[in-house]
C-alpha cells in the first residue's frame, strides 16, 4: 500500500473516532440533564443543606412556631380520665342484708311451721315483722292484708308468697320518678342526725354520679363541727369531685350558694350539699336547713331538686321520728338507708315506705365509696326472703352492681 494510502486510512480513522468521542459526550450531557442531578461524592450527600438540615420534623429542638403542625397531625389527644375511684366490687345488697334476712327469716319460718293453727301463725308472722323493725302499725297492717287474701289457707309456702308480694307492693307505692333539673345542674341536698352517715354518703354519690352523669360539685355546708371540711375534702379528693368551702363557722347557706352558683357556671351536672347533723339546737339545725334551701332556690330556680333524708338503719323505729322532724323543716323527696350492712333491723326501709311514702333511693351497704347501691325494691324483697343458700348464690349473681 502506498504511503498515501495509508496516510488517508489514518485521517479517515482519526476523524471517525472524533466524531465517535464527540457523539459520546454529547450523549452523556443530555442524559445528565434528563435525569435528576446526582452528587458526585457521596461525603456531600450525606452533609445535607443547610436548607434542608431542619424541616419541622427533623429539627431537634423544634420551636413553638414549627412544634404546631406536627401535634395537628397526631391523633387528638385521648381527654385525662382520673382511675375510676372504685377498687374493689361493690358489695351486694343480698349480703348486705344478710343480718336482716337470717334474723327475719328464722322468724318467718318458726310463725309458718311453729303451729297449724291460723291465729298462731299470724300472730308469729307479725313478731317477726316487728322484729325486723318493720314497725308495729304497718307489721299489722301487712299481716291483716295477707290474711285478706288467703284466708284460712295456712299453706306455708302460699303465706310467705303473699307476704313477700305485700311487702313487694307497699315498697313500690311509695316509688317516684326523680327529679329532672333539665338543662341545669341537679341539686340534692342531704339532711339528717348526727353521725348517720350523710358526709359518706355524699362522697360515694359524688363517685358514682361523677361515673354516670359528669363533674360533680360539693358544697361543703356543715360549717358547724370541726374538721367536718376537713373530712369531706379528704372524700372529694378520692371521689374527684370539687369541693366548694368555706371556713369553719362561716354560713352554710353562702357555701351552698356557692357551689350552685360554680356549678351554673361551670357547667356541672350535680351539685351535693352536705349539710350538718348538729347544731346549738335542734330549731337552729332545722332553720339553717331551710335557709340553705331558700337560697340556694334564689339561684336556681326549683334547686335543691331533691332533698334526701339519710338514716341510720340502726335506728330502727327511730328512724320514723326524725323524718317527722326533717319533714317539717324541709320537703323531703327520698331516704338514704346507710349502715344497712350493719344491722339486722333492715326492715325498717319498709316502715319508712309505709308510713312516709318517700322512696328508698339507695343504701349504703359499708364504709368505702363503692358500697353504696340505688335502691331497687323487688331486689330488696327478693335479698329479704331468699333462703340462705340461694341468698348468698343471688348475691354473687343477680344482685351483683
Ligand atoms: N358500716 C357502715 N358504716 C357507715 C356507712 N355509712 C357511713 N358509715 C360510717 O358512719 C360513721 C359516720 O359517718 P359520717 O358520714 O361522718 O356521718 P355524718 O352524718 O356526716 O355525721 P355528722 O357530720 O357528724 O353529722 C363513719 O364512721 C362512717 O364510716 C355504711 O353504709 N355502712
Ligand atoms: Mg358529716
Amino acid at each position: 500500500m502506498s504511503p498515501f494510502a495509508i496516510a488517508f486510512i489514518l485521517t479517515i480513522a482519526a476523524g471517525t473516532g472524533a466524531g465517535l468521542i464527540f457523539i459520546g459526550v454529547l450523549i452523556q450531557w443530555s442524559l445528565r440533564k434528563a435525569l435528576p442531578s446526582r452528587p458526585t461524592h457521596p461525603e456531600i450527600e450525606a452533609a445535607p443543606q443547610p436548607e434542608l438540615l431542619s424541616p419541622p420534623e427533623l429539627a431537634p429542638e423544634p420551636t413553638s412556631e414549627i412544634i404546631e403542625p406536627v401535634t395537628i397531625a397526631e391523633p387528638e389527644p385521648e381527654p385525662y380520665v382520673a382511675p375510676p375511684p372504685t377498687v374493689r366490687e361493690p358489695v351486694r345488697i343480698g349480703l348486705g342484708l344478710r343480718k336482716t334476712r337470717e334474723n327475719f327469716l328464722a322468724r318467718i319460718r318458726a310463725a309458718l311451721t311453729g303451729s297449724a293453727k291460723i291465729d298462731d301463725i299470724y300472730e308469729g308472722l307479725e313478731e317477726a315483722l316487728i322484729a325486723a323493725d318493720v314497725g308495729v302499725e304497718a307489721s299489722m297492717k301487712i299481716s291483716a292484708a295477707v290474711r285478706a287474701k288467703l284466708g284460712n289457707d295456712n299453706r306455708p309456702d302460699a303465706i310467705r308468697d303473699a307476704l313477700k308480694a305485700e311487702i313487694a307492693t307497699i315498697m313500690m307505692s311509695a316509688d317516684r320518678a326523680p327529679a329532672d333539673s333539665g338543662d341545669s345542674p341537679l341539686v340534692i341536698m342531704l339532711v339528717g342526725v348526727n353521725g348517720v352517715g350523710k358526709t359518706t354518703t355524699v362522697a360515694k354519690l359524688a363517685a358514682r354520679l361523677k361515673r354516670e352523669r359528669g363533674s360533680v360539685i360539693v358544697a361543703a355546708a356543715d360549717t358547724f363541727r370541726a374538721a367536718a371540711i376537713e373530712q369531706l375534702e379528704v372524700w372529694c379528693d378520692r371521689a374527684g369531685a370539687d369541693i366548694i368551702k368555706q371556713s369553719q363557722g362561716s354560713d352554710p347557706a353562702a357555701v351552698a350558694f356557692d357551689a350552685v352558683k360554680a356549678a351554673v357556671a361551670r357547667k356541672a351536672s350535680t351539685v351535693l350539699i352536705d349539710t350538718a347533723g348538729r347544731l346549738q339546737t335542734k330549731v337552729n339545725l332545722m332553720e339553717e336547713l331551710k335557709k340553705i334551701a331558700r337560697v340556694v332556690a334564689r339561684e336556681l330556680p326549683g334547686a335543691p331538686h331533691e332533698t334526701w333524708l339519710v338514716l341510720d338503719a340502726n335506728t330502727g323505729q327511730n328512724a320514723l321520728s326524725q323524718a317527722a322532724v326533717f319533714r317539717d323543716a324541709v320537703p323531703l323527696t327520698g331516704v338514704v338507708l346507710a349502715k344497712l350492712d350493719s344491722t339486722a333491723k333492715g326492715g325498717v326501709v319498709v316502715a319508712v315506705a309505709e308510713r312516709l311514702k318517700i322512696p328508698v333511693r339507695f343504701v349504703g351497704l359499708g364504709e368505702a365509696l363503692e358500697d353504696l347501691r340505688e335502691f331497687d325494691a323487688r331486689e330488696f324483697v327478693d335479698a329479704l326472703f331468699a333462703s340462705d343458700e340461694a341468698g348468698e348464690q343471688s348475691s354473687s349473681g343477680s344482685y351483683a352492681a
